[in-house]
């Protein structure tokens, strides 16, 4: 066994609490190099020789790495525990904390001291059901033109630029409340809705306040309140990393520079404060000199934000909170805001936005999830670009899982696409094989949407996905949502809802387990088993743009027994050469 492959830290993601009495563990090691994982455990102060043994299974593999995975079993929530690793060679090593050796006493004992209470990661039991539909108010339904600003245009004149406005609003998305309904989701994330300058509300001039051109506190209340009784979840967007320069705190240090009382509340180099051509204090990104960087270490600040966390929880019964920019602000900060958001509603949500590795904020002591832009990545790459391959997919999926615990896995907002890129069927335009085109976009974006719909985690839809809506990169990701039937696209639609309900019909789809199944390098197909309780699936995707024959093996049926693929209703036999013909583009699902 290759010794400086092998991998465990008795910490998260390497070993977690899933429940009070119950420690998950997950070993690496490298890849087709270990036959065999298992482990004796006991409590910590259990006199040596009375452990108990235990298979771990692997779950999951990478380019390099296999990674080995089970549930310890603890009355006493103190936890000791130690490896033995069988090589493909039948070579025996024991792995604990002292190192990787041969005999049982060099290895020592891993130690998890105790499951406590408190650092227990814990998500809202709903999220595991949860789909997400992400909407950008300002462009999904204009439900109420007296609150249009001014310059307002008609909902189907072109976009052009970056500072239209259409006159979209929350009445409107009240309004198209039972459409999403019929669609089949279950929350919605909306892009910033407190008063700003701007039609995305990024730049925050009044947290306390909804933007006129959106409505007023009684739209809030009337939309949550006309949501929940629909079963549907309503998550706002918190912009805590910046505010915008109307913001009252910005204009005065604008106004009385260093004497300000708010001077500290931002990261000023030098006054005055100077704006144009180059901020001279810190902003979002580059010199966006509209959105002032806010100094969460000052304690005004922090509490003034975190009062606005509990604020529209209490006030409008909200169900959580998508944090903008969340990785460039403080830990402290984001561990505070738990504390608070999940007093207010211990069953509220919270979903950081990182682009990039999250484990520093999801160790159960900030959020629950992110917004999971490394599966973006890979579906991006595998069915839109098609620059990537079956294994790269697999491993690119593997890494983004075993980087995290189970809960947060179940908490990640598992997106194709936002507002902040471009949209995925556009993507699909600009990759492929060459005929036929504009079918086989449609047809990757479908399968695409398969594969999201049936992976853990909440997938979450870009407002008018759905209907086929195209744009490049940010402003044109935001067009008006289609509504006219003769211009959406109703086989997507129909595609949408029929897979969203597949989801909903077999729990395993949600809340299983996920192993890779198949993955065949040159037929561009790819498998994986979802397992849950006493239910599983197995699904074959084929990514390809002609049909094939794959063999398949199932191996949580008996030989003789019978599975049914649940898309077309069609019986095969399980027998030790299986084969089946999975259309160009096509997804099956054998139960
Ligand atoms: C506007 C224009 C843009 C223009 C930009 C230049 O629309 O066309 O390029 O100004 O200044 C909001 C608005 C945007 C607006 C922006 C600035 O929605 O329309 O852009 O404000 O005024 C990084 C951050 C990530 C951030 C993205 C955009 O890490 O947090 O950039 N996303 C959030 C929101 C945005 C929002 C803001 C932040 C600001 O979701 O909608 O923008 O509040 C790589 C990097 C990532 C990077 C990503 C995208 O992967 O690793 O870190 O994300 O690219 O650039
Ligand atoms: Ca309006």
């Amino acid at each position: 066994m290759l010794k400086e492959a092998l991998l465990h830290i008795a910490d998260n993601p390497f070993a977690f609490a899933v429940g009070s009495n119950e420690l998950k563990v997950r070993l690496r090691a490298k890849k087709e190099d270990v036959a065999r994982c298992s482990l004796l455990h006991s409590d910590r102060y259990q006199s040596e020789g009375r452990e108990s043994g235990m298979a771990l299974s692997k779950v999951a593999w990478d380019e390099l790495y296999d990674y080995f995975e089970g549930i310890i079993p603890s009355d006493t929530k103190r936890v000791r525990y130690v490896f033995l690793l069988e090589g493909t060679a039948g070579d025996h090593l024991w792995y604990g904390e002292k190192g990787i050796a041969v005999n049982r006493e060099g290895a020592g004992y891993f130690q998890f001291a105790y499951i406590t209470e408190q650092d227990l990661f814990t998500i809202p039991d709903w999220v595991h059901d949860g789909i997400v539909y992400q909407i950008f108010p300002e462009r999904f339904y204009n439900g109420d033109p007296k609150n249009d600003p001014p310059g307002t245009l008609d909902w189907d004149e072109p976009l052009t630029d970056w500072k239209t406005y259409y006159g979209g609003d929350l009445a409107g998305i009240e309004q198209k409340l039972p459409y999403l309904e019929g669609l089949g989701i279950n929350v919605i994330y909306m892009t910033p809705v407190f008063t700003s300058t701007t039609n995305h509300k990024y730049d925050t001039t009044d947290y306390y306040s909804i933007d006129p051109q959106f409505g007023d506190l009684d739209t809030v209340k009337s939309l949550v309140k006309e949501a929940h009784s629909r079963g549907i979840r309503i998550i706002f967007d918190a912009v805590f990393n910046h505010c915008g320069d109307t913001f009252f705190a910005f204009q005065d240090v604008l106004k009385n520079g260093e004497s300000s009382k708010y001077a500290d509340w931002f990261f000023i180099d030098s006054f005055p404060v100077v704006q144009r051509p180059k901020t001279n204090y810190e902003t979002f990104a580059n010199s966006v000199f509209s959105m002032p960087k806010l100094n969460t270490k000052n304690p005004e600040v922090r509490e003034y934000l975190l009062q606005v966390a509990r604020y529209w929880i209490e006030e409008t019964g909200i169900d959580g909170w998508r944090l903008d920019v969340a990785n460039e602000v403080d830990h402290e900060f984001w561990r505070a805001f738990r504390k608070v958001v999940k007093e207010a509603n211990p069953e509220a949500v919270i979903i950081g936005e990182v682009w990039h590795d999250s484990r520093a904020w999801l160790r159960g002591d900030q959020f629950d999830g992110v917004m999971n832009y490394l599966f973006k990545e890979a579906l991006n790459g595998f069915f839109a670009k098609q620059n990537i391959g079956v294994r790269t997919f697999n491993n690119l999926l593997t890494h983004s899982r075993m980087i995290y615990s189970d809960q947060a896995n179940a908490a990640m907002f598992n997106l194709i696409d936002s507002h902040d890129t471009e949209r995925f069927l556009t993507a699909c335009t600009k990759g492929g094989w060459g005929w036929n085109e504009e079918k086989q976009a449609e047809g990757r974006m479908k399968l695409a949407a398969f594969f999201q719909l049936t992976y853990p985690g909440m997938p979450m839809i870009y407002y008018g996905d759905e209907v086929g809506m195209e744009g490049e990169n940010d402003p044109y990701c935001r067009k008006p949502m289609v509504w006219e039937k003769e211009l959406r696209n109703e086989s997507m639609l129909d595609h949408y809802r029929s897979i969203i309900s597949l989801r909903k019909e077999h729990p395993e789809l949600a809340r299983g387990s996920y192993e890779t199944w198949l993955e065949d390098e040159l037929k561009n197909t790819y498998g994986y088993i979802r397992t849950y309780k006493d239910q599983a699936s197995g699904l074959l995707i084929n990514n390809s743009p002609k049909t094939q024959v794959v063999k398949l093996s199932f191996p949580w049926k008996q030989e003789g027994d019978t599975v049914t693929d649940l898309i077309t209703g069609k019986k095969y036999a399980v027998s030790p050469d299986t084969t089946v013909h999975i259309d160009a583009y096509g997804y099956m699902v054998f139960k």
